[in-house]
Parts: C-alpha cells; sequence; structure tokens
C-alpha cells in the first residue's frame, strides 16, 4: 500500500510539539535526565506507544520501552528476539525538538502503521527512548543505552549534577532501584539490530538537496574535565606580571585545543569547551580555580588519542609558565562505531523502494548506537535538518522529509531479515 507521506509527517510533527512543550525552563527546551520533565515525557512516549499498540514499560534507568510482539508470540514471553528502534528524550540545554525525539516519534509510528496493517513480523519490534543521551546533567554520556547493551558502569552513580545531586540520589527521586541497574541489559540474542532515525545536525544533505541519508559510522568522541588551580587576589592591586590567574591559564588552554584540532582537517577534528567554571566568581576577584569539559572528536580514534595527549602536554606547560597547576581526567571516551553494512544496504534499499537516492555520510555527533554496538549491529538514518543547525532551538526538519523518515523506517522493517 502507498504510505501517505504528509500524514506521517504531520503526525510526527504535532507529537514533537507536545514534547516540546515539556522543559525545565519557561522560555526555551531543556530536559534533563531524572527530572521531573524527564518523567513527564517518558509517561506521554509510554502513552504513546500503548496507544500504537505496544506494551510499554520503563526498565531500571528510566528508558522507556515499547514492545510490539513478534507474530504468534506467546503472552508474557520473554527474551524473544527483536529489532530495536530506538533515540532519545533528553535534550542539551536550550535544545531544539528534533534531535533525539524524532527518532522515537518515528518508531512509534512505524509501529502503528504495523498495527493499523495487522502486519506481524518473524520477530519482535522494540521502541527505545533513552533518557541520558546528552550527558547534559551528570558526567556520564549514553548512560541509558549502556545499561540497554550491558555496559553501565556503576562507578558513574557517583557522579554529580550542578546542584551536587548523584546520579544515584536522582535516580532513587525517580523512583527507580539502582541495585537493578543489571537488568536493563538486553542478551545478545534478543537484540537483532538497533536502527535510529535522527537528524543529521550537519550541512550535507540539505547541501546535496537530499532529504534522507544512510550514516557509514559514528565519530569517536571523548570529555576531559580540566581544574585549573591559579592565586585569588584582589583585581585593582595585583599587577598584571604577578598574577597567577587560572581563568586566563584555560583560556590559553582552550585556544591550544583549538590550534591541535584546526591542525587535523584530514581526520574531521573538532575541539569544543562547552562549559566552564570560573571561581570563586567575583567581579574583582582574580579566579584562582577554573574548571572546564573538552570535547574532542575525530573521524578516527588514532590521532584523537594523540590529539588529546598534545593537548594535556601543551596544557600543563601553560599552567607552569603562568604559575598555576592542571589536573584532568577524561570521564567519556567512545571510540569511533562503525554501521554495519548489511543493516547500511537494508537502509538503501528501503529509500530506494521510495524512489530515494541513498548518500552515505559519517556522523560527527555522538548517538545511542555507540553503547548500541557493544551488544548488536547498529545502522542509523539521517534526516536534512535545516542550514545544519542542531543543538540550537532554531533546529528544524520539515514535515516531508519526516514523513519521508517514517516511510523509509516502516519500508526497512518490512525487508528486515535477520537471518
Ligand atoms: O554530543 C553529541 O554528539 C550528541 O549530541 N550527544
Ligand atoms: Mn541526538
Ligand atoms: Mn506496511
Ligand atoms: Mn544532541
Amino acid at each position: 500500500m502507498t504510505l501517505d507521506i504528509e500524514r506521517l509527517g504531520r503526525r510526527a510533527e504535532a507529537m514533537l510539539d507536545e514534547l516540546a512543550a515539556i522543559s525545565e525552563e519557561p522560555d526555551r527546551l531543556t530536559r534533563r535526565f531524572l527530572t521531573p520533565e524527564h518523567k513527564r515525557a517518558a509517561h506521554l512516549v509510554g502513552r504513546w506507544m500503548q496507544e500504537a499498540g505496544m506494551v510499554a514499560a520503563e526498565d531500571a534507568l528510566g528508558t522507556v520501552r515499547g514492545h510490539y510482539a513478534r507474530d504468534g508470540e506467546p503472552e508474557g514471553a520473554n527474551r524473544v528476539p527483536r529489532l530495536l528502534i530506538g533515540s532519545h528524550i533528553d535534550t542539551v540545554l536550550n535544545a531544539g525538538k528534533y534531535d533525539g525525539m524524532l527518532g522515537v516519534v518515528a518508531g512509534i509510528l512505524a509501529v502503528e502503521h504495523f498495527r493499523d496493517q495487522n502486519q506481524r513480523f518473524p520477530f519482535a519490534v522494540d521502541v527505545l527512548a533513552f533518557g541520558d543521551e546528552e550527558g547534559s546533567r551528570f558526567p556520564t554520556v549514553l548512560s541509558s543505552s549502556a545499561a540497554t547493551a550491558g555496559a553501565f558502569d556503576t562507578a558513574w552513580l557517583k557522579g554529580v549534577d550542578r546542584d551536587g545531586i548523584s546520579l544515584e540520589k536522582a535516580m532513587a527521586d525517580y523512583g527507580l532501584d539502582t541495585a537493578a541497574v543489571g537488568t536493563a541489559a538486553l542478551t545478545q540474542e534478543e537484540a537483532l539490530a538497533y536502527v535510529e532515525v535522527h537528524i543529521e545536525q550537519g550541512p550535507v544533505l540539505e547541501h546535496g538537496d537530499l532529504p534522507l541519508g544512510v550514516v557509514t559510522s559514528i565519530a569517536g568522541q571523548n570529555r576531559t574535565r580540566v581544574n585549573v588551580r591559579g592565586v585569588a587576589g584582589h583585581a585593582g592591586t595585583v599587577p598584571m606580571t604577578l598574577r597567577q590567574d587560572a581563568y586566563l591559564a584555560a583560556a590559553e588552554m582552550a585556544l591550544a585545543a583549538e590550534a591541535i584540532a584546526k591542525a587535523h582537517p584530514d581526520d574531521a577534528m573538532v575541539a569544543t569547551v562547552g562549559t566552564i567554571k570560573v571561581m570563586p566568581g567575583a567581579v574583582n576577584v582574580i579566579p584562582d580555580h577554573v574548571e572546564f569539559v573538552l570535547d574532542l572528536r575525530a573521524a578516527s580514534d588514532a590521532p584523537r588519542a594523540k590529539a588529546l595527549k598534545q593537548f594535556i602536554a601543551k596544557a600543563e606547560a601553560i599552567a607552569a609558565a603562568r604559575g598555576c597547576s592542571m589536573t584532568h581526567d577524561t570521564y567519556h571516551d567512545c571510540p569511533t562505531a562503525a554501521c554495519a553494512p548489511w543493516l547500511q544496504d537494508g537502509l538503501t534499499q528501503s529509500l530506494d523502494s521510495l524512489g530515494l537516492k541513498a548518500p552515505k555520510l559519517v556522523s560527527g555527533a555522538g548517538h545511542d548506537g555507540q553503547s548500541m554496538a557493544k551488544i548488536t549491529d547498529f545502522a542509523m538514518l539521517f534526516v536534512r535538518c535545516k542550514g545544519g543547525i542542531s543543538h540550537n532551538p532554531a533546529e528544524f526538519a520539515t514535515v516531508g522529509d519526516m514523513g519521508l523518515a517514517v516511510a523509509a523506517l516502516i519500508k526497512f522493517v518490512e525487508g528486515f531479515d535477520p537471518a
């Protein structure tokens, strides 16, 4: 049957608008892991899953899982092999409404189509709404999909957010049992494959005037927290030559990171300092303590590891030259993850069946597929986004492109053969 692309796209748009209204902040979209707003969004997604014909449940990390039974699946069967479709419902600060949420909504709309068509498959289909992909609250990244892949590190429970609340306490407050984290893990037998629909968050598809693309790999990334210590002093009395200004040392380190990344254009290397705390934080006090996080990425892992070593050596030299000291810890290091060729072929065939080209592209952004790669093969379908803008309220995808993405996902599942 022909799919109503416009209707699918409009449905997606309406669901994204409903989700975008659930925010920690009145004037912009921010929804961090395990906040009351996360719970409200999780309940809404769980309700949509039920309405689409799935059994919805929440796992030990708060991931909402919708289960669409396979053909002839006995009531209450567990460990059923399933195709996993998912993405995340947490956001960065001042986020757009598509990053993550589109992949969850696309999965729900695809299953709703199967239910309406009375379509069942020889495998189950699970739609997963992960709650901690961005790492915008705790010093963890991809923690909920890591738990699904059986790779949750209990040391993460001790990490604290900007208010000093630990992940452990936040999970308890959310109603989760931290001792049950292991129950979130799927077995390899259960996880047939993982596929994610996501906005590209870059300009390639728009530049090529293409609505959808097939991802070949996700660039590896590391996040390194750097603490710089200097000497506090009076802003009016300490001569510039006698200062041990932790902020200026940190600023020079950030510029050093920029120079290192710029020296690796062929590795698509990027370096970003997106968070910085300047202490004690008074206008007229020379900062004696600065904490910042360096986000470093590249298309392959060796140059990224080498660049991090280079940065640390440079940062230590800058600290010494300024009479400061520095400590560093890399709390997230995620290798480049390759999308499985057989799943890329499946997505390419689904685009072909819609008369669409299937361009291949690398993802500079990280995704839950990097966790899921630990337990199963994964692939991603990218959706064109306006100006390649993301992590920004100006993020935008058209109804038409979103409708095509849902249609391509439907075709992919219908053609999926895990054998
Ligand atoms: O940071 C990333 O690449 C992703 O948006 N979490
Ligand atoms: Mn995302
Ligand atoms: Mn169909
Ligand atoms: Mn993101």
